[in-house]
């Protein structure tokens, strides 16, 4: 019956979804967009956008940066993924960052990317992103926009309910998606129930340098844990997940998690776990995750192999944590500027469920609850309730705020954007998405202050918004102005990769950060060749190692003589260049390790082991001046047992 009931559902949804298909798509081509959408997004050729769009790359494990309101694309910041535009886990230098317990791992899902906030407001230093697949959290340095940590989750699987920031960055949360064993170990899958565990990670920040480092995981009953969100104002101190699978099942799971009439937001009191943890209390657990740290000074990543975690029985800390129960599976768990609301997207919902955080603080004064479920008290729904949103559209999935009063969500089965009031639950304006719209994103949405202006969508099927190229069409955003009372469509623009989701902030926040060279006289490179005099080629054994630099429009040295075949031979180039926006690349006939794209300031190493004699040339790869068609060399390559000796 259950089944029936939300086949019918889905098909529903999915018949709506073509009608709103093929009225829309008149709708666009016909030129309903009115001429003020293409001066709205119009940016003079040498003007500069008003926000930045950090927009995640879903399946490309990236991360890319768009400028708002162009939709220009300005750079994909290479994160959980190899790059061979950047050698991104090809040199030697960025290798060591794709580590984990299970080895070298080139590729993940990268879904929510989460910029840092000082008192509740984004601060742009930094953006972290989760990966889902191995668990990861990375951080992307805003002055130089690179990745420069990544920290292995243990103890979970599928870092979904990641990465969202507490209001003064002193944490960046990670929630496990599935439950696991924890420690994981062989046991069989039908005792899931009772038996696996949802770790809920806290990873500290260091105000100064930004360094990561897990506080404590704490180890909450087998549910799903979905998605999550500090709290922030009066509810600082906090952070709610949702969750699904409260019926704990291990398979068929579209039919056995969507069982129950409600799951639940955990409320996890996150201060109160900090001052246990502060004072001894947790219990350190055997477990492996990597933890790899780009250092800027010498250019080079570091991993270390981490052996144990602290963690957290949430029974064993009164107060910390409770279960809200929220309708129907629920998606995105959302909190609004001022932190008194807490929004539950219920996916098989047909209403939005909204929680006010003064009531839960009431009902958990009064000790008014509604059972528990593995130790951990269940609150009233009406105790907590603050409103409901009725019917706004089919498969909530995600809210945004604009700072004025209004929540924005997406409906993924109706394919829209539906604008509602905080407060009085109205809904004031739908705007239809091309098609299926996952998360959304307003400049600033997930914090106390939010910029306003604009909402993006984030839509997982294009159909025919764009010319066709195969079987597979462009994955696209849409961006809306909301500055009037009625959104207003202005503009489609392609995306790399999954869009899943975003964080925009304004531009000049992030401009006055960015650094234009790195400073060679701070080059504490291992390898580093500073100046022309250190400029030298050494053997030792079958490994050759190549002193180089690179300048307009030059190598030097731009000969070798004396390798062999059977070597391993090193290319560290130093990029000598003191100017902005000078980078040179450098590769060699038959390198499989991709190019170097060497900053000014900088060196980078790639590996070249030759398996041919002959006089092999290499050349600048990034063009770089009028003569960089003359920046090249020759390496010659003499039998294994030639006596010829290393000269340059
Ligand atoms: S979620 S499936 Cu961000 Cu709506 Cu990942």
């Amino acid at each position: 019956m259950k089944k029936i009931h939300y086949l019918l559902f889905t098909l529903a949804g999915v018949a709506m979804l073509f009608t709103s298909c093929n009225q829309q798509g008149n709708k666009s081509s016909n030129g309903a967009l009115s001429s003020s959408a293409a001066e709205k997004v119009y940016v003079a050729p040498g003007e500069h956008d008003e926000y930045y769009a950090f927009v995640s790359g879903g399946f490309s494990g990236q991360l890319s940066v768009y400028g708002l309101p162009s939709g220009r694309l300005f750079k994909v910041i290479p994160v959980f993924s190899q790059d061979a535009e950047k050698a991104w886990g090809y040199n030697e230098e960025t290798k060591p960052m794709l580590n984990t317990s299970h080895g070298f791992v080139p590729w993940d899902d990268s879904h929510h990317p989460d910029i840092s906030q000082t008192n509740g407001e984004l601060d742009g230093r930094y953006v972290f992103i989760n990966g889902n697949n191995t668990p990861r959290i990375a951080k992307i340095d805003l002055s130089t926009f690179e990745t420069t940590e990544i920290i292995e989750v243990p103890n979970s699987a599928g870092n979904h309910s990641s990465s969202f920031v507490t209001e003064n960055t002193e944490y960046v949360v990670a929630g496990t998606r599935f439950s696991v064993p924890v420690p994981q170990r062989d046991m069989p899958i039908k005792e899931y129930k009772g038996n696996f565990k949802g770790a809920l990670t806290f990873i500290s920040v260091a105000p100064e340098d930004g360094g990561m480092d897990i506080k404590f995981q704490l180890l909450m009953p087998g549910f799903d844990y979905d998605l999550s969100h500090p709290g922030r104002g009066a509810s600082h101190g906090w952070f709610f997940f949702t969750t699904y699978n409260t019926e704990e099942s291990h398979t068929l799971m579209e039919v056995n998690a969507s069982q129950n009439d409600k799951d639940f937001i955990a409320a996890v009191n996150w201060k109160k776990i900090e001052e246990y943890v502060n004072n001894g209390g947790g219990t350190m657990m055997p477990s492996n995750y990597a933890h790899n740290v780009y250092d800027e000074h010498t250019h080079t990543a570091t991993s270390t192999m981490k052996k144990e975690v602290l963690t957290v029985d949430p029974t064993k800390v009164p107060g910390a944590v409770y279960f809200l129960p929220t309708p129907k599976s629920p998606h995105g768990c959302d909190v609004d500027p001022s932190g008194e609301y807490i929004v539950g997207n219920g996916k098989l919902s047909a209403d939005l469920t909204v929680h006010s955080f003064t009531k839960m603080l009431a009902a958990i004064e009064n000790e008014k609850f509604d059972g528990e479920a593995y130790g951990i008290p269940i609150l009233n729904f009406e105790d907590v309730l603050a409103g409901t949103v009725s019917q706004p559209g089919l498969g909530p999935l995600h809210t945004e705020f604009d700072g004025q009063g209004n929540a924005y969500t997406t409906f993924f089965i109706s394919s829209e954007v539906v604008k509602w009031k905080l407060g009085t639950w109205e809904v004031v304006d739908r705007q239809p998405c091309y098609y299926s719209v996952g998360h959304l994103m307003i400049p600033g949405g997930n914090s106390r202050k939010p910029f306003g202006k604009y909402v993006l969508a984030m839509n997982k099927i294009t159909k025919d918004r764009y010319l066709p190229t195969g079987p597979e069409v462009t994955q696209s955003a849409q961006l809306y102005d909301i500055s009037g009372e009625k959104m207003e469509l202005l503009l489609d623009f392609p995306t790399v990769g999954e869009p899943h989701y975003a964080a925009g902030i304004a531009a000049d926040i992030v401009k006055q950060r960015s650094k234009k060279i790195f400073s060679l006289t701070d080059n504490k490179h291992k390898y580093a060749t500073t100046s022309d005099a250190d400029v030298r080629v050494e053997r030792n054994g079958k490994e050759v190692h190549i002193y180089m630099t690179m300048i307009r429009s030059h190598f030097n040295p731009d000969n070798i003589e004396g390798v062999k075949v059977g070597d391993k031979v090193y290319f560290h180039v130093t990029n000598l260049e003191q100017d902005y926006d000078v980078p040179h690349g450098v590769s060699v006939i038959g390198a499989n390790t991709s190019e170097l794209l060497i900053m000014p300031g900088q060196t980078e190493t790639f590996v070249w082991e030759p398996k041919q004699v002959g006089v092999w040339p290499f050349y600048c790869t990034d063009f770089c001046s009028a003569l960089h068609q003359e920046m090249q060399g020759y390496i010659r390559v003499s039998p294994a047992n030639s006596n010829i000796d290393l000269s340059w």
